[in-house]
Protein backbone atom coordinates (compact mmCIF):
# COMPACT_ATOMS: atom_id res chain seq x y z
CA UNK A 1 0.00 0.00 0.00
CA UNK A 2 1.15 3.08 -1.01
CA UNK A 3 1.08 6.12 1.94
CA UNK A 4 -0.64 8.72 0.24
CA UNK A 5 -0.76 12.02 1.63
CA UNK A 6 -2.69 15.07 0.88
CA UNK A 7 -0.58 18.72 0.69
CA UNK A 8 -1.82 21.57 0.38
CA UNK A 9 0.49 23.18 -2.31
CA UNK A 10 -1.04 26.80 -2.05
CA UNK A 11 -0.68 26.93 1.80
CA UNK A 12 2.87 25.79 1.76
CA UNK A 13 3.80 28.58 -1.21
CA UNK A 14 2.24 31.11 0.64
CA UNK A 15 3.95 30.52 3.98
CA UNK A 16 7.18 29.88 2.31
CA UNK A 17 6.52 33.16 0.61
CA UNK A 18 5.49 35.42 4.23
CA UNK A 19 8.33 33.77 5.80
CA UNK A 20 11.04 35.86 3.31
CA UNK A 21 8.81 38.82 3.07
CA UNK A 22 8.86 38.96 7.16
CA UNK A 23 13.13 39.14 6.16
CA UNK A 24 12.86 41.55 3.78
CA UNK A 25 10.59 43.69 5.68
CA UNK A 26 13.07 43.62 8.81
CA UNK A 27 15.85 44.45 6.47
CA UNK A 28 14.10 47.47 4.68
CA UNK A 29 13.42 48.37 8.03
CA UNK A 30 16.96 48.58 9.13
CA UNK A 31 18.29 50.49 6.64
CA UNK A 32 15.21 53.36 7.50
CA UNK A 33 13.57 52.18 4.22
CA UNK A 34 9.44 52.44 4.34
CA UNK A 35 8.21 49.86 1.25
CA UNK A 36 5.30 51.03 -0.14
CA UNK A 37 3.82 47.99 -2.31
CA UNK A 38 1.95 49.58 -5.25
CA UNK A 39 -1.35 48.06 -6.37
CA UNK A 40 -3.55 48.56 -9.15
CA UNK A 41 -4.81 47.29 -12.63
CA UNK A 42 -3.23 47.86 -15.65
CA UNK A 43 -3.38 51.55 -17.12
CA UNK A 44 -4.66 52.56 -13.60
CA UNK A 45 -1.99 55.16 -12.70
CA UNK A 46 -0.03 53.28 -10.61
CA UNK A 47 3.64 55.03 -12.08
CA UNK A 48 1.67 58.59 -12.63
CA UNK A 49 0.93 58.16 -8.92
CA UNK A 50 4.56 57.19 -7.67
CA UNK A 51 5.79 60.13 -10.27
CA UNK A 52 3.34 62.60 -8.35
CA UNK A 53 4.12 61.27 -4.94
CA UNK A 54 7.66 61.31 -5.24
CA UNK A 55 7.61 65.17 -6.30
CA UNK A 56 5.69 65.69 -3.46
CA UNK A 57 7.87 64.07 -1.15
CA UNK A 58 10.75 66.32 -1.50
CA UNK A 59 13.04 65.80 1.61
CA UNK A 60 12.24 62.43 1.53
CA UNK A 61 14.96 60.26 -0.49
CA UNK A 62 12.95 57.89 -2.94
CA UNK A 63 13.34 54.30 -4.34
CA UNK A 64 11.47 52.61 -6.59
CA UNK A 65 11.09 48.69 -8.18
CA UNK A 66 9.47 48.80 -11.48
CA UNK A 67 7.04 45.42 -11.53
CA UNK A 68 6.24 44.07 -15.01
CA UNK A 69 5.62 40.95 -17.49
CA UNK A 70 7.96 42.66 -19.99
CA UNK A 71 9.54 45.96 -21.03
CA UNK A 72 11.06 48.80 -19.01
CA UNK A 73 9.09 51.55 -20.26
CA UNK A 74 8.33 52.51 -16.50
CA UNK A 75 11.74 52.36 -14.96
CA UNK A 76 13.25 54.31 -17.84
CA UNK A 77 10.73 57.19 -17.31
CA UNK A 78 11.78 57.20 -13.32
CA UNK A 79 15.10 57.04 -13.87
CA UNK A 80 14.98 60.02 -16.35
CA UNK A 81 13.99 61.75 -13.15
CA UNK A 82 16.46 61.15 -11.14
CA UNK A 83 14.69 58.03 -9.53
CA UNK A 84 17.08 55.21 -8.38
CA UNK A 85 14.42 52.57 -10.36
CA UNK A 86 15.39 48.85 -10.22
CA UNK A 87 13.28 46.85 -13.07
CA UNK A 88 11.89 43.22 -12.23
CA UNK A 89 10.25 41.50 -15.36
CA UNK A 90 8.32 37.99 -14.53
CA UNK A 91 7.63 37.13 -18.25
CA UNK A 92 4.27 35.92 -17.59
CA UNK A 93 4.01 35.56 -13.76
CA UNK A 94 1.24 37.87 -12.84
CA UNK A 95 2.39 39.37 -9.42
CA UNK A 96 5.16 40.37 -7.64
CA UNK A 97 6.31 38.19 -4.88
CA UNK A 98 8.56 38.45 -1.87
CA UNK A 99 11.83 36.62 -3.42
CA UNK A 100 11.98 38.35 -6.30
CA UNK A 101 11.59 41.81 -4.36
CA UNK A 102 14.36 39.99 -1.96
CA UNK A 103 16.23 39.57 -4.90
CA UNK A 104 15.54 43.28 -6.20
CA UNK A 105 16.58 44.24 -2.50
CA UNK A 106 19.85 42.44 -2.11
CA UNK A 107 21.22 44.56 -5.21
CA UNK A 108 19.86 48.15 -4.87
CA UNK A 109 22.15 50.21 -2.90
CA UNK A 110 20.20 52.50 -0.36
CA UNK A 111 22.41 55.15 0.68
CA UNK A 112 19.95 57.41 2.16
CA UNK A 113 16.78 56.79 4.36
CA UNK A 114 13.90 56.92 2.25
CA UNK A 115 10.62 55.37 1.03
CA UNK A 116 10.65 52.72 -1.78
CA UNK A 117 7.73 52.77 -3.72
CA UNK A 118 7.20 49.01 -5.26
CA UNK A 119 4.82 48.78 -8.74
CA UNK A 120 3.15 45.58 -8.36
CA UNK A 121 2.25 44.09 -11.41
CA UNK A 122 -0.87 45.52 -12.99
CA UNK A 123 -4.14 43.14 -11.86
CA UNK A 124 -6.14 43.76 -9.23
CA UNK A 125 -6.37 39.63 -8.24
CA UNK A 126 -3.21 37.77 -7.73
CA UNK A 127 -0.57 40.67 -6.38
CA UNK A 128 -3.02 40.41 -3.23
CA UNK A 129 -2.78 37.37 -2.18
CA UNK A 130 1.17 37.92 -1.87
CA UNK A 131 3.33 39.86 0.58
CA UNK A 132 6.60 41.47 -0.60
CA UNK A 133 7.70 42.82 2.69
CA UNK A 134 6.14 46.09 2.51
CA UNK A 135 5.11 48.07 5.27
CA UNK A 136 2.04 49.83 3.60
CA UNK A 137 -0.08 48.51 0.65
CA UNK A 138 -1.16 51.30 -1.54
CA UNK A 139 -4.17 50.18 -3.86
CA UNK A 140 -4.67 52.42 -6.82
CA UNK A 141 -8.21 52.61 -8.43
CA UNK A 142 -10.11 54.70 -10.78
CA UNK A 143 -13.22 55.95 -11.54
CA UNK A 144 -13.22 54.57 -15.19
CA UNK A 145 -12.51 51.24 -14.06
CA UNK A 146 -16.57 50.95 -12.40
CA UNK A 147 -17.96 51.33 -9.22
CA UNK A 148 -18.49 47.79 -8.46
CA UNK A 149 -14.61 46.61 -8.33
CA UNK A 150 -14.61 46.34 -4.40
CA UNK A 151 -17.75 43.19 -4.82
CA UNK A 152 -15.90 41.47 -7.53
CA UNK A 153 -11.98 41.82 -5.89
CA UNK A 154 -12.58 41.96 -2.15
CA UNK A 155 -9.16 40.81 -1.34
CA UNK A 156 -7.05 43.80 -2.42
CA UNK A 157 -9.76 45.85 -0.52
CA UNK A 158 -9.91 44.16 2.23
CA UNK A 159 -5.84 44.29 2.69
CA UNK A 160 -4.96 48.20 1.42
CA UNK A 161 -3.41 50.36 4.07
CA UNK A 162 -4.14 53.35 1.57
CA UNK A 163 -6.76 53.60 -1.27
CA UNK A 164 -6.23 56.48 -3.87
CA UNK A 165 -9.31 56.67 -6.13
CA UNK A 166 -7.71 58.28 -9.18
CA UNK A 167 -8.90 60.21 -12.89
CA UNK A 168 -11.18 62.18 -10.87
CA UNK A 169 -10.56 64.78 -13.44
CA UNK A 170 -13.10 62.07 -15.94
CA UNK A 171 -15.36 61.81 -13.54
CA UNK A 172 -18.27 65.02 -15.22
CA UNK A 173 -17.51 62.23 -18.09
CA UNK A 174 -18.75 59.02 -16.53
CA UNK A 175 -21.63 57.65 -14.64
CA UNK A 176 -19.54 55.91 -11.40
CA UNK A 177 -21.41 55.90 -8.19
CA UNK A 178 -19.38 57.25 -5.48
CA UNK A 179 -21.78 55.84 -2.32
CA UNK A 180 -21.89 51.94 -4.42
CA UNK A 181 -18.10 52.12 -4.52
CA UNK A 182 -17.73 53.43 -0.74
CA UNK A 183 -20.32 50.80 0.66
CA UNK A 184 -18.90 47.74 -0.57
CA UNK A 185 -15.27 49.45 0.13
CA UNK A 186 -16.44 50.02 3.94
CA UNK A 187 -17.83 46.11 4.57
CA UNK A 188 -14.23 44.88 3.29
CA UNK A 189 -12.08 47.89 5.28
CA UNK A 190 -13.24 50.25 7.63
CA UNK A 191 -9.72 52.08 8.39
CA UNK A 192 -7.83 52.39 5.33
CA UNK A 193 -8.52 56.25 4.04
CA UNK A 194 -9.62 56.99 0.53
CA UNK A 195 -8.39 59.71 -1.65
CA UNK A 196 -9.45 60.88 -4.34
CA UNK A 197 -6.63 62.01 -7.04
CA UNK A 198 -5.74 62.89 -10.14
CA UNK A 199 -2.56 63.10 -11.79
CA UNK A 200 -3.60 65.50 -14.60
CA UNK A 201 -4.78 67.83 -12.15
CA UNK A 202 -2.57 67.21 -9.03
CA UNK A 203 -5.94 66.52 -6.97
CA UNK A 204 -5.24 64.92 -3.79
CA UNK A 205 -1.49 64.46 -3.49
CA UNK A 206 -0.36 66.47 -0.40
CA UNK A 207 -3.01 64.70 1.68
CA UNK A 208 -1.22 61.21 -0.05
CA UNK A 209 1.76 62.61 0.30
CA UNK A 210 1.40 63.33 3.74
CA UNK A 211 -0.29 60.24 4.79
CA UNK A 212 2.90 58.85 3.57
CA UNK A 213 5.42 61.05 5.38
CA UNK A 214 3.66 60.20 8.32
CA UNK A 215 3.24 56.44 8.46
CA UNK A 216 7.08 56.59 7.20
CA UNK A 217 7.89 58.40 9.91
CA UNK A 218 9.04 61.91 8.58
N1 LIG B 1 -7.09 61.70 -17.19
C1 LIG B 1 -6.23 61.06 -16.40
N2 LIG B 1 -5.35 60.21 -16.93
C2 LIG B 1 -4.50 59.59 -16.09
C3 LIG B 1 -4.49 59.80 -14.70
N3 LIG B 1 -3.54 59.02 -14.15
C4 LIG B 1 -2.97 58.34 -15.15
N4 LIG B 1 -3.53 58.69 -16.34
C5 LIG B 1 -3.18 58.17 -17.66
O1 LIG B 1 -3.45 56.78 -17.68
C6 LIG B 1 -2.48 56.10 -18.48
C7 LIG B 1 -1.82 54.99 -17.66
O2 LIG B 1 -1.12 55.59 -16.59
P1 LIG B 1 0.09 54.85 -15.88
O3 LIG B 1 0.53 55.70 -14.75
O4 LIG B 1 1.11 54.44 -16.88
O5 LIG B 1 -0.65 53.56 -15.34
P2 LIG B 1 -0.03 52.24 -14.70
O6 LIG B 1 -1.02 51.75 -13.72
O7 LIG B 1 1.34 52.51 -14.19
O8 LIG B 1 0.02 51.29 -15.97
P3 LIG B 1 0.78 49.87 -16.11
O9 LIG B 1 2.14 50.00 -15.48
O10 LIG B 1 0.86 49.67 -17.58
O11 LIG B 1 -0.11 48.86 -15.43
C8 LIG B 1 -1.50 57.15 -18.95
O12 LIG B 1 -1.86 57.56 -20.26
C9 LIG B 1 -1.70 58.29 -17.96
O13 LIG B 1 -1.39 59.56 -18.50
C10 LIG B 1 -5.44 60.74 -14.17
O14 LIG B 1 -5.52 61.00 -12.96
N5 LIG B 1 -6.28 61.32 -15.05
MG1 LIG C 1 3.14 51.54 -14.61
Amino acid sequence: MHDIRKINVMENIHDENDHIASHVREDLTEKGIFAINVMGAPGIGKTSAIKGLIEKLRGITPYVIEGDIESDIDARALRALGVKTFQINTFGACHLDAPLVHNAVGNMEFDEKGVLFIENIGNLVCPAEFSIGEHALMLICSVTEGSDKPYKYPLAFEKADLILLNKVDLAPHLDFDEAFFMKGLRALNKDAPVIKLSAKTGEGFDEAAAWIAARAGR
